[in-house]
Parts: C-alpha cells; structure tokens; sequence
C-alpha cells in the first residue's frame, strides 16, 4: 500500500493519524499542496480528483475519502477497534464522526478557504476553480462557535465523542479543532470539557506525527 500524505492539510492528517493508531506502517509519500502538487501529472494518475488522503491498496486500485480509507484499514486490521464494534457503538461513532465532518471541517475549511490569499480561487478543494465568497467565511466563523458548543455539551455527558472510548470521531473532530488556528479560532476557555478531551487527545503518540 502507498499512503500519498500533506504534513499541513487536516484531511490527510486524519488518516495519519488513524494509521498511527493502528500501530501499522505504510510507505507514506508527502504531496506538498503549497507548491500544487497534487495537480502533478503523477499524482493526477494515482486520484484525477487531485485531492489527499489517497490510498493505493494494489496496483491501480485506489481509495481516497477518509471513511473509506478508514473502513478499509479496520477491516484488515480490526485492533484497536477505531470504527466501534456492537451495532449501537459503531452508529454512534458514526453520527458523530459525520457531525465533525461536516459541522467542524466544512465550518473550518468555509472560514479559511473563502479569505485567505493563498486560496484565491480555490475556495473548493478538487480540480476546479472556484472564487471565494466572503459571506461564506463570515458564516463559516459563526459555525466554528455553535461547533464547539456542540463539543462541549457532548463531552460534558461522555469522556469521547462516539462512545466511551477513543475512536475515529475523536481524531476528526480533534483535527478540525487544532486546524481552527487557521482563522484563529480556538476552543473557548469556558469550554472546559472540550479543553480537557482536546488536552487528552493532544497528548497521543498519533497526535505528535
Ligand atoms: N472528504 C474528504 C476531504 C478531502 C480534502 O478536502 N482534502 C484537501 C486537503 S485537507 C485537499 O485535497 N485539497 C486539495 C486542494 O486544496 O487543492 C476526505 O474525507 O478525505
């Protein structure tokens, strides 16, 4: 397998992070997004799509989308379980893992990719240009706050996000969390169980990579 990586984006640092739990090691190659790499001939060949993570798993079958590369490495490696293991854990794990997807991450990626100058025309990841549209920042930040209340009042109830042990939702939600710098933003003071969880999860070997 060839895991094709960018040490600074929050995507690929998510499967970094998953396969750093996994305890398992995997060629790893570091496309470098600040210098567009990912539109190189070579790597259009590995995903057209020209986004990270990819995954080759054999010859010119390749995965990209953290889901299913994460499925796809449970699946192989079962331990740790990352993904929840009764019917009710894994939904949950889930839930919450789709909830950090997509009211963390878009939130974040919203925020930043519709104000910085590096993503002129790049406010969408892919092959396409798109213009930024500075409302969209604006309310990208507005989402960033009920995200981490959201966080909070979970984690007031549950040591993890999913369930009561760490797991795929947890390295989502904690990488869009710490991507937050990005516009700075940062997880309030106030929010003292998010702090905690977020201190906890920062404290990983997994984290450190
Ligand atoms: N939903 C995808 C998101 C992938 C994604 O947005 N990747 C970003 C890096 S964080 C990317 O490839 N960006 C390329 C670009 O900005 O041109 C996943 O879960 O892997």
């Amino acid at each position: 397998m060839i895991f094709y990586d960018c040490s600074t984006a929050p995507n690929p640092r998510r499967t970094r992070m998953f396969i750093a739990e996994k305890g398992i090691e995997i060629e790893t190659r570091n496309i470098d997004l600040g210098k567009n790499q990912q539109f190189s001939p070579e790597f259009l060949l590995v995903n057209p799509r020209a986004m990270l993570p990819a995954l080759v798993i054999t010859g010119d079958r390749v995965l990209s989308e953290n889901i299913a590369i994460a499925t796809y490495l449970e699946e192989i490696y079962p331990d740790p379980p990352l993904l929840g293991q009764d019917a009710e854990e894994k939904a949950s794990i889930m839930m919450w893992n789709a909830m950090a997807e997509f009211q963390g991450g878009v939130a974040v990626a919203e925020a930043f990719r519709n104000s910085h100058p590096l993503m002129k025309d790049r406010a969408l990841p892919g092959p396409e240009n798109y213009a930024q549209i500075p409302e969209l920042a604006e309310r990208g930040h507005a989402r960033i706050g009920v995200f981490f209340d959201l966080l909070e009042e979970r984690l007031q109830k549950s040591v993890y996000l999913g369930s009561d042990r760490f797991s795929i939702a947890d390295i989502t939600a904690y990488v869009f969390c710490d991507f937050g710098r990005v516009v700075r933003r940062r997880l309030p003071e106030e929010n003292t169980a998010a702090r905690d969880w977020f201190d906890r999860i920062s404290q990983r070997e997994s984290a450190q990579i």
